[in-house]
């Protein structure tokens, strides 16, 4: 009786999981195609040194001042001891993240530093157990992102661990960021000691480091924080196929979950590409879906003398030109130690708001270009019932007042400025499309003409 019991038990608690599991890659893709915007969050105790250590600058991106700085465990684990972010509002990142269009948010759960943070049973660096602030600083943020609909991702640095025994350490960074193995090594010891340059890095093997604090540390991020959107893997430095494998494992834990191609090359493509600081051009596309991270000045890592910030004019123009490519953008924040956003950052989001708050239609839900790029600006289209919604988005307004769209077939059904509504002249003549428009843009960053048009784009 009894195992017929626990029997019946496991089936009707297998049947979910393997309809899940079923999902195809487009169903899964689904709400991330439609989404094309989300915040990338870089936050860490990296953020309380700020790009500082002993009175000195530490070049290089923030996150990474350990590395570049050659700061010995000891010594970053007890600075670590005071984070200590007491204005953190989980509630209010993700508004704000919300207000400036964005639809889902990856937050680094864990960064080369190794610290979690989160509260793990794998290991005490971590926030809950290392830091005067005590508390699980993901928990909250799972329930805000939930409360407003706004999709929630775990990045995950798998490979690299400087703090944790037994993680991989790259050595040398190039312009990117990226570890270059041909690169200059910095000392005689970093060579010797695959990139490691305290012994305390070296007390456990790289197999272990997986079997004891990785793998773990992903079953927990997959099952103790409710949906988990995207797993963001980063820097398979010294990653085997072995190992990839476990963690790739644990992704049946989240049915619905996408993840990055960065969990180990090339035997573990994932769902996307994720080209970093930069969109890629027409010619490089492949068919892959893609996703372009950037910073909003040059760290992720908050530095608190970084104030090279690109204009919402940069970044609102990089978000149209990735949609008419057909990728998603991922914009970076990086919170300081006391848990806010930088006031630069704020302001960007409240700009890309604005913009996104009269146009987003234009961005959402939109495949690329039929014609690739204009000199002017660029195009973003819509399936409709019987026919296509294509949505212009000019950056240089035309001296003459007319846009012309070569190779166009199909029949104009209407055309109008999205934020007015206020309708647009249009002939065809041939394939040759041309919209009249008013003598000064709407809109100096992007001005958007809505055009709906029946029957075959032929494109
Ligand atoms: C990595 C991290 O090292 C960095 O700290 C940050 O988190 C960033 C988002 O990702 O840096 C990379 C990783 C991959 C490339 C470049 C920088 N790449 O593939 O060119």
């Amino acid at each position: 009786m009894k195992k017929i019991i626990c029997i019946t038990t496991l089936i009707i608690l297998l049947i979910p999981v393997a309809n899940t599991q079923q999902l195809s890659k487009d169903e899964r893709m689904a709400w991330w195609r439609e989404a094309r915007f989300g915040m990338f969050i870089h936050w860490g105790v990296y953020s309380l040194p700020a790009g500082e250590w002993n009175g000195r600058q530490i070049g290089g991106i923030g996150e990474w001042i350990m590395n570049r700085g050659k700061i010995s465990v000891r010594d970053y684990t007890e600075m670590a001891k005071q984070f200590n972010p007491v204005k953190y509002d989980p509630d209010a990142w993700v508004r704000m993240a919300k207000d400036a269009g964005m639809k889902y948010i990856v937050i680094t759960s864990k960064h080369h530093d190794g610290f979690a943070l989160f509260k793990t049973e794998a290991s005490k660096w971590n926030v809950v157990d290392h830091t005067v602030y005590g508390k699980d600083l993901l928990k909250p943020l799972a329930e805000a992102c939930q409360r407003h609909g706004i999709k929630l991702g775990f990045y995950y640095s798998q490979a690299q661990d400087w703090v944790n025994p037994g993680g991989s350490a790259a050595r040398k960074l190039t312009k990117e960021g990226w570890p270059n193995p041909d690169s200059v090594i910095i000392d005689a010891y970093t060579r010797e000691h695959n990139g490691h340059w305290d012994p305390a890095q070296e007390t456990r093997s790289f197999g272990k480091y997986i079997d004891e604090v990785a793998v773990p540390q992903v079953r927990e991020l997959l099952t103790n924080y409710g949906n988990v959107a995207v797993l963001w893997w980063d820097t398979p430095t010294g990653m085997t196929d072995e190992a990839a494998a476990k963690l790739q494992s644990l992704l049946s834990l989240q049915p619905g979950i996408i993840t990055n191609d960065r969990l180990k090359r090339p035997n573990f493509p994932g769902d996307h590409k994720t080209p970093e600081q930069k969109i890629p051009n027409l010619a490089d596309l492949d068919g892959t879906d893609w996703e372009t991270c950037m910073t909003m000045n040059g760290t992720w890592g908050y530095k608190s003398y970084d104030k090279n910030y690109k204009s919402p004019q940069t970044l609102i123009r990089n978000l149209i030109d990735i949609a008419s490519k057909g990728g998603n953008f991922l914009l970076n924040v990086g919170p300081t130690a006391e848990g806010e956003f930088p006031a630069e950052s704020i302001e960007i989001l409240k700009e890309i708001g604005k913009w996104m708050k009269v146009n987003g239609e234009a961005i959402y839900g939109t495949t690329a270009s039929p014609w690739g790029l204009f000199e002017w600006g660029r195009c973003t289209k819509k399936n409709t019932k019987n026919g296509t919604t294509l949505y212009f988005s000019v950056f240089t307004w035309p001296q003459n007042g007319k846009l012309t769209i070569d190779n166009f077939t199909g029949k104009i059904i209407s055309a109008k400025l999205l934020a007015t509504g206020a309708p647009v002249k249009t002939s065809v003549s041939g394939t040759t499309l041309a919209i009249t428009l008013p003598s000064s843009a709407p809109d100096p960053i992007a001005s958007v003409i809505k055009v709906e048009v029946r029957g075959d784009l032929k494109r």
